[in-house]
């Protein structure tokens, strides 16, 4: 790190504290951009990183709401609004009870990255509230959502901030969210993404996440003359992003042999397929937050409070949350051959892991390059929302595919230009900061 990213890295440190995943992620994209700003001085005296590490805008409210037995409780909401250089302010709502503000900041900070990448005009944000959905019934669910849908209705439009789903949030949450929306404009709008297909839904959204996350992998895997055909997989969580993955490296021939939650990770050395995919829905919608039951109903084993790093594979494909492979964990995966982590959350790994992937030379993606098909189906849906057509599955797959081998190329072709040939978190973060940083050279002092 050059002096002026040290300092910089001092000042955000000193001016949002107590937000470690924040630091982190500012901490690995300005390790990329030390050359970049050394040969364009003019982001640094225009102070874009500056303005990029400070959201647009930062929105906090009280959730009050009323459970079965009408007790209230309290939550709190948040939307940052962090980037719309390139567009509105586009990006998931996580319901989960580790959300804070420093927390949602570092999502929405990858987030423009991210967004930037995809190649559609979508500025970054994120939002969501530490409500805990575990065991609460439906209608409390409804009702949570309504509660925060009455704040946040003022903040967002179908032009100006366009949420979606993340940890916490699907299909369902979607629904209580827009229907209360819907109510307070009186407007039908794409003012949200992840939509039932009967009510301006994209097809192959729900899937998306995965299927770009194995579409990417895939790419990697072809730089060193390889394929799925055959290769045994880990994917931990159990949620919407591992539900994609592991449908797709089945179809691609592939074999995935466990999958995790906060309770432990289950290992099915036969792989999950078929019915045993279908039934990772009812986990996810059983509210209970473990995966211990896919291994009663399907009698293989379960290793209770255990991450499934240990277990011998040649790709791994980390789905569930920020910071689940640290250093100690990567130097097992390369230890026992594996030859491709490729990100489905957003920041599974410590930037020491990252380093260990990268000193053993193994394939490493971030997740702000390989699980962008996530937002960038949202894009999709957006522009189905505003043509009022829905496109074919095929139609949308077809385009998820070119955009995931896009930023893929994207990414490979950015590192080599900037000398780090290979290194794919370099290429992300280069190519997006250039992307984003130029936009708003050209809109002035914003
Ligand atoms: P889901 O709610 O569908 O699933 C989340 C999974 O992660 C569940 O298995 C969940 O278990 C587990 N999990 C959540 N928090 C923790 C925790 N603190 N410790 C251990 N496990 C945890 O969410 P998604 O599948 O949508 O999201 C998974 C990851 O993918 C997140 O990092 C998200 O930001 C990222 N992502 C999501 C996209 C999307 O379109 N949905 C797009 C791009 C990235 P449990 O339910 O038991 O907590
Ligand atoms: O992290 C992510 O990219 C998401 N949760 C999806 C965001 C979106 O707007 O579809």
């Amino acid at each position: 790190m050059n002096e002026y990213v040290e300092k910089l890295m001092a000042d955000v440190k000193a001016k949002n504290p107590g937000e470690p995943e924040f630091h982190q992620a500012v901490e690995e994209v300005l390790e990329s951009l030390t050359v970049v700003l050394e040969r364009h001085t003019e982001y640094s005296s225009q102070k874009i990183l500056e303005r990029m590490i400070e959201p647009e805008r930062v929105i906090m409210f009280r959730v009050p709401w009323m459970d079965d037995q009408g007790e209230i409780h309290i939550n709190r909401g948040y939307r940052i609004e962090m980037n719309s250089a390139i567009g509105p302010y586009k990006g998931g709502l996580r319901f989960h009870p580790s959300v804070t503000l420093g927390i949602l900041k570092f999502l929405a900070f990858e987030q423009v990255f991210k967004n930037a990448l995809t190649t559609l005009p979508m500025g970054g944000g994120k939002g969501g509230s530490d409500f805990d959905p575990k065991g609460k019934s439906d209608n409390e669910i409804m009702r949570f959502c309504q509660s925060f849908m009455i704040e946040l209705y003022r903040h967002i439009g179908p032009n100006t901030d366009v949420p979606a789903g993340d940890i916490g949030v699907g299909a369902r949450e979607i629904g209580y969210l827009y229907g209360q929306y819907k109510r307070l404009k009186n407007e039908s709008t794409g003012v949200l993404t992840g939509k039932g297909i009967s009510w301006g839904g994209s097809l192959i959204r729900p899937e998306a996440t995965g299927f770009g996350v194995v579409y990417f992998a895939k790419e990697m895997l072809k730089t060193r003359d390889t394929d799925f055909d055959g290769k045994i997989v880990a994917v931990s969580g159990f949620g919407n992003v591992a539900w994609g993955a592991v449908q797709k490296v089945t179809e691609l021939g592939g074999k995935v042999v466990t999958l995790s939650g906060p309770d432990g990770f289950v290992y099915d050395p036969e792989g999950i397929k078929g019915e045993k995919i279908d039934y990772m829905l009812k986990l996810r919608a059983s509210n209970k937050d473990a995966v211990e039951d896919y291994a009663k109903e399907f009698k293989v084993e379960f290793f209770a409070g255990k991450k499934p790093w240990g277990v011998k594979v040649d790709v791994a494909l980390p789905c569930a949350t920020q910071n689940e492979i640290y250093e100690e964990d990567a130097k097992e995966l390369v230890k026992n051959g594996c030859m491709c982590v490729c990100e489905g959350a957003n920041m599974p790994t410590t930037i020491e892991g990252y380093k260990v992937f990268t000193e053993a030379g193994i394939l490493y993606a971030p997740g702000k390059a390989s699980n962008a098909g996530g937002v960038a189906t949202s894009g999709l849906e957006m522009s189905q929302n505003s043509m009022r057509l829905p496109w074919p599955r095929e139609e949308v797959d077809k385009r998820l595919h070119e955009i995931m081998t896009r930023i893929h190329n994207t990414c490979i072709t950015t590192a080599e230009k900037f000398g780090t040939p290979g290194n794919y978190v370099n290429g992300a973060n280069i190519a997006a900061f250039l992307k984003v940083a130029d936009a708003m050279l050209d809109q002035g002092l914003v």
